[in-house]
């Protein structure tokens, strides 16, 4: 009986491995190909990255990967009216795009600002076409649907007849608006969209009704009608303060905000001879600071921070009629269920921002950060390796007495602070040169529909930390294999081709192929300096186990004569 019972159970246990892998039925360890990374860098334009003049507008340089194209820039400085048409035709601008005439306070500079704004609709559907029209990547294959206020371009909604790429005034964010305290400005909005839409001025000083006695804070429900498909409406502002303001669609303004219909205005201090960039498209670095920036300040970022839900902006790709996307985005649609998938720094994700928005520092420096939320949550802004000195909130000075320093900005929805970066390299403001990210510190802002590394990471990098095409010389892991489609695809491994992806170091501009077959293993050194250890012979694990072998052989010899050894010893006491 005793015997049948152990037969059982060592039978058991011989059937056990079979039983636990039927049961967790492991995949195989297959290897994933990449499909392919994208070019890290592809700007073919080295000459926009240089400071230089055009049409008399200084443009300062811009080191980064993705520089904004320096006749753009002039375009926004001097307006669309009072540069060359050569100039003009290197740009996407109509001709009537910024409107800048009448030095009203003869001070040098104009003081009556026209500025046409359209509605696009980026990644959307189109009945003619089984894709999605016009592209705007936030990273590699990640195309959300948005709609974006747009300088008013001429030409094709797409960069080309042979690409869906939009062309590059077609983006988000909604571009940055910049004017100077005192200006006359007229912000006119075409309305190119199949939708009602308004712009309301937030925190920007405006009167309610303008100079017709028309509604002009953009509100449908309080002052102004909906400005209609096809039809326009211009809004009249005369700002007596400076500072970071918004703009923003006030028409279902819960989805058109969240859409994308949302930028930045800032309002300049006066100055004389004071031309300010109209435009900063994208945001990003001010390449033609004002003049009180430069009194105080070597550079200035515009940082617009955003999110989007995949359920609100799938919406726009998915239907193609008005009415039923009134009906899925208004009625069905509802944002108390909703999460912000996509977490964006002016308008792009990790590692596109890479591109894009870094902002570049030497030592010593001053430098100005606008930034901005309009996500639909706190924002927890962390920059690495500095401390900034928070000076405006909501474009409001901070009692200069009372400025703190942080190396967190907590930014409510809609809430704007500049920030103050001393790149003084004293423990405090600064702790040296190096490639020091700036990121959202909450988890999820540093995600790309839920995948890290994603979201709105970007980088303070210095000048000797750069390479030659823009990009930071990082000294970790090669970030390659996130500009692919695989990787946000969810298709590659998240720890594949760890070990070639540790050996590669720093990021450069060339096409990333395959990882090297082998790794070399690192060569591993005795401790220099004690003699005693290195110096012994033979000194490997042959020779210590023979070594071994013949000292216990010995001690065993020993140990077997321990009674002839031990009466030897007592004998030769005896005789003493
Ligand atoms: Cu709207």
């Amino acid at each position: 009986m005793q015997k049948k019972s152990l037969k059982i159970l060592l039978g058991a246990v011989a059937l056990m491995p079979i039983l636990v892998s039927a049961a967790v039925s492991l995949p195989k360890t297959v290897k994933v190909d990449n499909g392919g990374v994208e070019t890290i860098c592809g700007s073919n334009e080295p000459e926009w990255r240089k400071a230089q003049t055009i049409e008399g507008v200084n443009i300062q340089e811009s080191l980064r990967c993705a520089p904004d194209n320096p006749a753009q820039i002039a375009a926004e400085v001097k307006g669309t009216n009072n540069i060359s048409m050569e100039t003009l035709m290197n740009t996407y601008y109509a001709a009537d795009a910024i409107i800048k005439k009448n030095d009203i306070d003869g001070d040098g500079d104009p003081d009556f600002i026209i500025i046409k704004l359209e509605v696009a609709e980026l990644n959307g559907h189109s009945p003619d076409f089984d894709g999605l029209v016009p592209t705007f990547d936030i990273a590699p294959a990640i195309q959300p649907g948005m709609w974006v206020f747009a300088p008013k371009s001429r030409g094709m909604a797409t960069n080309s007849f042979v690409g869906t790429d939009a062309n590059p005034l077609l983006r988000a964010p909604s571009p940055v608006i910049r004017v100077e305290q005192g200006d006359r400005v007229w912000i006119q909005l075409e309305n190119s969209h199949y939708f009602p839409h308004t712009i309301h001025l937030h925190g920007v000083d405006h009167p309610w009704v303008d100079s017709a006695g028309e509604g002009n804070d953009g509100v449908p429900q309080s002052s102004d009608k909906f400005v209609l498909p096809g039809s326009s409406k211009t809004y009249e502002i005369r700002p007596r303060q400076p500072g970071s303001f918004v703009y923003h669609c006030h028409v279902q303004t819960h989805v058109h905000l969240a859409m994308g219909l949302v930028g930045m205005f800032v309002v300049e201090e006066n100055r004389p001879n004071n031309w300010v960039q109209t435009f900063n498209v994208g945001a990003g670095q001010v390449r033609h600071p004002s003049k009180a920036i430069l009194e105080e300040y070597d550079s200035e970022y515009d940082l617009h921070y955003h999110a989007m839900d995949k359920g609100l902006h799938d919406i726009i790709q998915k239907y193609n009629d008005p009415r039923l996307i009134a009906k899925k985005m208004n009625r069905e649609y509802n944002m108390n269920d909703s999460t912000e998938d996509y977490h964006t720094l002016n308008g792009r994700s990790f590692p596109y921002t890479l591109r894009e928005s870094i902002i570049v520092a030497e030592p010593d420096q001053n430098i100005k950060l606008r930034m901005f939320n309009s996500t639909g949550e706190q924002l927890a802004m962390h920059t690495h390796g500095h401390k900034a000195t928070i000076t405006h909130y909501d474009g409001v000075e901070h009692n200069p007495n009372a400025q703190i320093m942080r190396d967190i900005y907590d930014l409510a929805p809609a809430q704007r602070n500049d920030l103050k970066i001393s790149t003084v390299d004293d423990g405090l403001h600064s702790y040296g040169q190096g490639v020091w990210i700036f990121h959202d510190h909450r988890e999820k802002g540093i995600l790309t529909d839920g995948m890290n590394p994603g979201g709105n990471v970007s980088a303070l990098v210095y000048k000797k930390y750069l390479n030659e095409v823009g990009l930071p010389k990082t000294i970790g892991e090669s970030i390659a294999p996130l500009f692919t489609k695989k990787f946000h695809g969810r298709k590659l491994p998240v720890w594949q081709d760890i070990d070639a992806w540790n050996s590669l170091g720093e990021i450069d501009g060339k096409d990333y192929k395959a990882p090297p077959a082998a790794v070399p293993a690192p060569v591993e050194e005795g401790p220099k300096g004690i003699a005693f250890y290195q110096d012994l012979p033979g000194d490997n694990s042959i020779s210590n186990f023979i070594w071994g072998l013949i000292i216990g052989i010995i001690l065993y010899v020993l140990f077997l004569n321990r009674e002839k050894i031990m009466a030897m010893i007592a004998s030769a006491r005896g005789e003493k």
